[in-house]
């Protein structure tokens, strides 16, 4: 690592935006590990500006999307949380506890190949305590028909017999793929208009590093439920009404913000 670049832990705490910045060092971190592909970079940066028009915060519909989601994966019978570059950056240790917690298994999936990545994937992941890992062994990976990209290289006891998929950070067409396959997906894309918010089942429109922790602390409170009552808060939910209210709370905070920056403007 060269000595003259920045770290995560020089970034001053007392830094208005020291979140973001720490985020961003994790992904350039991982991006020197092989964990993160040089994409995802640009796809972070992507999320970041999304993340700024929803007020870099857990809104209500997405508070709403992460219960449901919840229950979705406590009622199934093999889900499975699909795990890429960006995810594992930044919160690996998260992913871990949420996969022990829900009994959902990790699978490795990624859509750049690089030579070395899933290496860097499985270590950075077992380091923060996961097992168990899914999607490691070439030789017995299978193909989904239904996709063209790398993504389609899927587990034969993952991905491929899941009935539930939690799909963080997607890059568009795997998700209706799945769905053509019977699949349940849940996605976390801070982008409410992307191909896979609109194809989820469930989309939790935030930012990753905020779900996983609220999934489980959630997690824990629903497992004291019974099924009938995971299944009532599946049927209260409607994930058109979610990508609604995402949109209504982007075009409102820029409403908001063009008066505040006109007042500034014109004064
Ligand atoms: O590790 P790999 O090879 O599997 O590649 C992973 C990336 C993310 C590079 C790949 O899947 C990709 O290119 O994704 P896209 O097409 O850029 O889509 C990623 C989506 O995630 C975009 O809609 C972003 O807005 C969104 N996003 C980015 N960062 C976050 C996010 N959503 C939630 N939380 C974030 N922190």
């Amino acid at each position: 690592m060269n000595p003259n670049e920045n770290h995560a832990e020089d970034i001053p705490t007392d830094h208005p935006r020291y979140l973001s910045l720490k985020h961003r060092h994790k992904i350039i971190e991982g991006m020197h590990n092989l964990v993160v592909a040089e994409a995802g970079l640009i796809a972070h940066g992507r999320g970041e500006c999304f993340d700024y028009i929803l007020s870099e915060k857990t809104n209500k519909f997405a508070k709403k999307a992460i219960k449901t989601a919840v229950a979705l994966m406590l009622l199934a019978k093999h889900p499975i949380i699909s795990v890429n570059g960006n995810t594992a950056a930044l919160c690996a240790k998260d992913l871990a506890h949420l996969s022990s917690i829900t009994q959902a298994q990790l699978e490795i999936n990624l859509f750049y190949r690089k030579k070395g990545r899933i290496e860097a994937i499985k270590k950075l992941l077992e380091n923060e305590g996961a097992s168990r890992i899914l999607g490691i062994e070439e030789d017995i990976m299978v193909e989904i028909n239904e996709l063209s990209s790398n993504r389609r290289r899927v587990d034969p006891n993952g991905i491929n017999i899941a009935d539930v998929v939690f799909v963080p950070l997607e890059d568009g067409d795997r998700t209706e793929a799945l769905k053509k396959l019977g699949k349940k997906i849940i996605a976390v894309d801070l982008n409410p208009l992307s191909r896979t918010s609109i194809w989820a089942d469930i989309t939790i429109i935030d930012n990753i590093v905020r779900v996983i922790p609220q999934m489980i602390e959630v997690c824990r409170e629903l497992k004291k439920k019974d099924k009938k009552s995971l299944k009532t808060i599946l049927e209260n939910y409607n994930n058109k009404n979610t990508i609604q209210e995402a949109l209504n709370c982007i075009i409102k905070y820029l409403k908001s913000q063009k008066s505040k920056a006109f007042n500034i403007l014109e004064n």
